[in-house]
């Protein structure tokens, strides 16, 4: 049987969002086309997603099974809409040869794990995200020509959304599906995505949410599922640096807010320390004195408005008739989240001068109903601990009390957080140089962060805890 359940008994009836709204399944029913029409039903996360990324594109390298788990996610949620059931065959997609099968386990529900509940739409349209093998490319910029080899003559249906800057009504998608027009998009139909071509870009370092842009298109939204009520907590890494910069590819001085931070200044993924997996991004922020007591009179520091979002994320200013934007710091390039919980991340910083008043907060965009009326809110500031030991910094959610208008401006927010939100960026201030490693940005469904070597003392005044450290 289909379990569709709503959480919290939200949402049938809300107003737009940036992302469709989509009620989270805990099982799935499957036709065994192979089997004469037998129908079994399976736990959808645990045990239908990993399956269909290993018989889907199982020899992929791990961003692209993560692409392949959001794309097969989203395609399942899609079928379900109109149907109590999904075939189990290239009609639909691949679960097994024929009945129930165990979890695969090992890459195939890591890359699950790692995106669960995660899912695309585009102006709160689910999307259908089509997929087939494709050409194998031979080109490291995952565009296959003619001349590469495409056993399964499946290429002729690989969009290049991204790489032709198709973007809202002119993304008129893939002919897998019904193709609409510029002034009659079908909106579901974003275009398909290679799995050969997904493969080579992973082995290219590309990170997931970029490789679902470069076929789905740059203004491609990714959202979460309502989760099922009885749930465990939910821990959601957003942003690890294992596959690049990820969420943070924007040059440390990018935003205007920025100032004070001197040349050679940069932020780079680096191995030299990691909290998580085996990168972290390292942030060298040289304090330009000479330029910070030039600008008002006053040695008040340096401020870093360290924005996130994705390399891929692209926008249409209006659109029906807007131009084409490479926002940061912007919903598009990253993952919606309901403003239930916290927000948590890690960094290790080298010691400093004295009265180096390090600090760091969070800015993020919010909103109640419609993404056009957000507002960008940012947190109070936590001071730094300059021990060259990992620590971990968090902000919960659900307490008004630690949230502010971004950058003191009435004009930008009111402090208070509507029901959805993404990060904005990561905020950083003192009057020294400073060598900040950060890592494993991540989204918590609960507020008190549990976490290992840490007691509930240190996390209750928001300080916490101490994490070796690895060299
Ligand atoms: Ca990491
Ligand atoms: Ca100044
Ligand atoms: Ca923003
Ligand atoms: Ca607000």
């Amino acid at each position: 049987m289909l379990v569709r359940l709503i959480w919290l008994g939200l949402v049938l009836f809300v107003s737009p969002v940036a992302a469709a709204i989509v009620d989270g399944i805990g099982e799935i029913t499957v036709r065994d086309d192979s089997g004469g029409g037998t129908f079994f039903t399976v736990d959808f996360e645990g045990n239908y997603l990993p399956n269909v990324v290993l018989r889907e594109n199982g020899a992929a390298s791990f961003e692209a099974l993560k692409a392949q788990a959001v794309a097969a996610r989203t395609f399942a949620y899609y079928k379900l809409r109109g149907n109590s059931f999904i075939r189990n065959g290239t009609s639909d997609q691949v679960y097994s040869l024929g009945g129930p099968q165990p979890n695969p386990g090992g890459r195939w529900e890591a890359a699950v794990r790692a995106t669960e509940g995660e899912f695309l739409s585009f102006n709160k349209i689910l999307t259908a995200t089509f997929y087939v093998a494709g050409a194998i490319p031979s080109s490291s910029s995952g565009v296959a020509t003619g001349s590469d080899p495409d056993p399964t003559n499946t290429e002729r249906f690989v969009t290049y959304t991204f790489a032709n800057n198709k973007l809202g009504p002119n993304n008129t998608g893939s002919t897998l599906g019904f193709v609409g027009t510029p002034s009659n998009p079908n909106y579901p139909n974003r275009g398909a995505m290679s799995q050969n071509g997904s493969d080579k870009l992973s082995d290219g370092g590309a990170f997931y949410q970029d490789i679902l842009k470069f076929y789905y298109g740059g203004d491609i939204q990714l959202g979460l599922v309502n989760p099922l009520p009885g749930q465990p907590p939910m821990l959601k890494t957003l942003t690890g640096f294992e596959a690049g910069n990820e969420h943070f590819v924007r040059a440390i001085n990018f935003a205007g807010q920025t100032s004070n931070v001197g040349s050679g200044s940069s932020a780079a993924v680096s191995q030299q320390e990691a909290q998580s997996g085996a990168s972290s991004q390292k942030l060298t922020i040289n304090y330009d004195h000479a330029g910070d007591l030039a600008d008002n009179g006053v040695q008040d520091g340096f401020t870093v408005r360290h924005l996130s979002g994705v390399a891929n994320g692209r926008q249409l200013s209006n659109i029906t008739s807007g131009t084409p934007t490479n926002p940061a710091g912007n919903p598009v390039g990253n993952l919606v989240l309901p403003t239930e919980g916290s927000i948590v991340f890690w960094l290790l910083v080298e010691p400093v001068a004295t009265n180096a008043n390090l600090q760091v907060a969070i800015a993020i965009d919010e909103w109640e109903n419609d993404v056009a009326n957000s507002d960008l809110e940012q947190s109070t500031y936590l001071d730094i601990i300059t021990d060259g030991q990992w620590h971990q910094y968090q902000w919960s959610l659900n307490d008004d009390s630690l949230w502010f208008p971004a950058f003191g401006a009435s004009s930008l927010g009111d402090g208070l957080l509507g029901q959805s939100m993404t990060v904005d960026s990561i905020l950083f201030r003192g009057q020294s140089d400073a060598v900040i490693y950060l890592d494993n940005v991540f989204y918590s469904s609960v507020s008190a962060v549990p976490e290992p070597s840490t007691t509930l003392a240190l996390l209750t005044l928001g300080l916490a805890a101490v994490w070796r450290r690895r060299r």
